[in-house]
């Protein structure tokens, strides 16, 4: 059995770093179609499975506003990896958050790898991963890239949960005022015949254009979701796409005001 993994994360996660890591020397390195984003693709090397490993461009969100936020979002969407390994950036927990969010919707089998577990350590800083795992419904496996540590165990766990994938993941946007109308499109898109329907039908409450016209729905079924959209945005003063980030930033700001403590090094260093 051969399986399909995709790095995502910020820019400057360490991507490439524990892409290189996984892949050794082993790399075809090309560009991605029609755009000059590198394309970087490879045999894991540290598994007895069969792995294959592609490097998603940096991104900040899963939006269509730069070209490389399109290549991630087509590839997750269209190409369906077995699995995610979402690279976090555990010193900019918060901002890497954003994106992982919007991950975890697409409900593809997802890993947190929380890099740069030596400068946290090195803070004074603590993560409670159990707590940020129990959270967010995805693996989280502290790893330093750089120095290879943790990375045995993010493969195992990895592997473990492509081999025997389960319905993960909650939405920072389940117990909201969009609960109802994200709910509304969905069960119209089931109706459609869509799948991984998390995703789209936040992307439709946003008013995504690109995301509709690939989508190609019928009118009737097309026009009940603009109905749903449109209500929700005469709602409130705000783009419903405005009121969503909020909604991620309020998300996320509580689970890290929860399970990470800030150290005292760095404020004595200040000093
Ligand atoms: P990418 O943009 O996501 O591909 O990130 P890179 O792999 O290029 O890494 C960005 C920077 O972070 C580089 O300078 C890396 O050496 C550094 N880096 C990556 N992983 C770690 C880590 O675990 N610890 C520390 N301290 N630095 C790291
Ligand atoms: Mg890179
Ligand atoms: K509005």
């Amino acid at each position: 059995m051969a399986y399909r993994f995709a790095l995502a994360g910020n820019p400057n996660s360490g991507k490439t770093t524990l892409f290189n890591n996984l892949t050794g020397s082993n790399a075809h390195v090309g560009n991605w179609p029609g755009v000059t984003v590198e394309r970087k693709e490879g045999k894991c090397k540290k598994t007895k499975e069969d792995i294959h490993i592609i490097d998603l461009p940096g991104i900040y969100s899963l939006s269509p506003y730069t070209p490389e936020e399109v290549i991630a979002r087509d590839y997750l969407s269209q190409e369906a990896p077995d699995l995610i390994i979402n690279i976090v950036d555990a010193t900019n927990i918060e901002r890497n958050l954003y994106l992982t969010t919007q991950l975890i919707e697409l409900g593809i089998p997802m890993v947190i790898a929380l890099n740069m577990m030596d400068e946290v350590n090195k803070h004074g800083d603590v993560i409670n991963t159990e707590g940020l795992e129990k959270e967010l419904g995805v693996p989280v496996i502290p790893i330093t890239a750089v120095k290879g540590q943790g990375i045995k165990e993010l493969l195992e766990r990895a592997v473990a949960f492509a081999k025997n994938p389960k319905p993960h993941g909650k939405t920072a946007l389940e117990k909201t005022q969009l609960g109802d109308a994200i709910e509304g499109i969905r069960e119209i898109l089931k109706k459609s015949g869509y799948g991984n329907t998390l995703y789209y039908a936040i992307k439709l409450l946003e008013k995504d254009s690109i995301i509709k016209d690939k989508l190609k729905l019928d009118q009737g079924f097309s026009k009940a979701i603009d109905e749903i959209a449109a209500a929700e945005e005469g709602k409130a003063e705000e783009e419903t796409e405005t009121i969503i980030a909020d909604l991620r930033y309020r998300y996320i700001s509580e689970i890290v005001s929860k399970h990470i403590k800030k150290g005292r090094k760095q404020e004595e260093l200040s000093f």
